[in-house]
């Protein structure tokens, strides 16, 4: 379907039964709270009675449950250390979500679905700011490849159940993401994460030293989940097409201006030093948000605004946190 066709495209959620896979991880939780506006049902699996991974058990989950639209928001994520040593779970695991959810949902008659893929699927050397269309154009990041391979195929999965079957099914490329439900874990976290932790543990000590990895030089762009969240039920209630679209705020920054900012609002003053024996992957990671932009959605959080927020949650929430 084209894009000018999927301007006029219109899914309302209302009144509907909606399933959101992965509804306790970031991006999943972000999407329940903006599902809170909308007056639908809103439906969830537990992880300890439905694995995702298993095929026969998502047939009887989505048989059982008759949900009318997906948010596929379940994967295995982590950072690029994460990434890097577990390479067979990224792979394996984010395959078999991705299969499993996507053909049962066929079968099931699902009417819509979203799946979440992310930046990482782009090749390393691409012109930037990234446009979907570079998907497939050149070698992967290694340190993420077995991630990206994964994404990708749950983007072919989509555009191949819309050419067989007719399935309403659409992909979204989320760039880089912070926010409430992060995994703060300071070796498997993503660097917002591991970084807002660091600082603030820092300070809490009074150390005068805060390790950052990598050179500091690579860049990438950073965007609030509630963010993502807003631009994905707008996706979902108006885009209908096989082209991925691409979400995020439209600006990088380096790791060293983004340490600096996290330093800042955190309110750490002692010095920051860089670790050059950990990974920078990717030297820049900025998507064209274009596509998005000509269907009608532009990011509302400013990163700085983003980032107080986000230190304000981690604050009020550091007791429940699990680390
Ligand atoms: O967020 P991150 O782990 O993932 O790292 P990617 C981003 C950058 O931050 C890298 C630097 O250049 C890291 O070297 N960095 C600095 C740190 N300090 C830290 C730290 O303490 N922890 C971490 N994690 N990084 C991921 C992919 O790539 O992007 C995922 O691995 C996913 O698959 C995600 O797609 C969006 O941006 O490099």
């Amino acid at each position: 379907m084209s894009l000018e066709i999927a301007e006029v495209h219109r899914y309302e959620l209302a009144g509907k039964r909606v399933w959101v896979a992965g509804h306790r991880g970031m991006v999943g939780s972000a999407i329940m709270r903006r599902l809170k506006a909308i007056s639908c049902d809103v439906l969830t699996a537990e992880r300890d009675e439905t694995d995702l991974t298993r095929q026969d058990a998502v047939a009887t989950w989505l048989r059982d449950n008759r949900p009318d639209a997906v948010f596929l928001a379940a994967a295995r994520v982590g950072g690029i250390h994460a990434n890097n040593t577990l390479p067979a779970r990224f792979l394996y695991e984010n395959l078999m979500i991705e299969a499993n959810v996507l053909h049962a949902a066929h079968e099931a008659g699902v009417e819509k679905l979203l799946f979440l893929g992310s930046s990482c699927i782009y090749p390393r050397g691409v012109e930037q700011p990234m446009h979907e269309s570079s998907l497939l154009t050149g070698p992967l990041e290694p340190t993420n490849q077995w991630y990206a391979v994964a994404k990708i195929a749950g983007v072919k999965m989509c555009q191949a159940y819309r050419r067989e079957y007719g399935c309403d099914f659409i992909s979204v490329m989320p760039t880089n993401l912070y926010g409430p439900g992060d995994n703060f874990d300071p070796e498997f976290g993503h660097v917002p994460a591991a970084l807002l932790r660091r600082f603030h543990e820092a300070k809490e000590r009074g150390d005068t030293e805060v390790v950052v990895w990598g050179t500091g030089t690579p860049r990438r762009e950073f965007m609030h989940v509630d963010d993502l969240a807003d631009g994905c039920i707008f996706l979902m209630c108006r885009y209908s097409g096989e082209e991925p679209v691409n979400v995020g705020i439209g600006e990088d920054v380096t790791i060293s201006e983004f340490a600096a900012m996290i330093a800042q609002i955190v309110g750490y003053e002692g010095q920051i030093v860089f670790d050059r024996t950990r990974p920078d992957g990717v030297p820049r990671k900025l998507l064209d948000v274009s596509r998005m932009e000509a269907l009608g959605w532009t990011s509302k959080i400013a990163l700085g605004d983003g980032l107080r927020r986000y230190y304000q949650w981690f604050q009020e929430n550091r007791d429940a946190l699990r680390f």
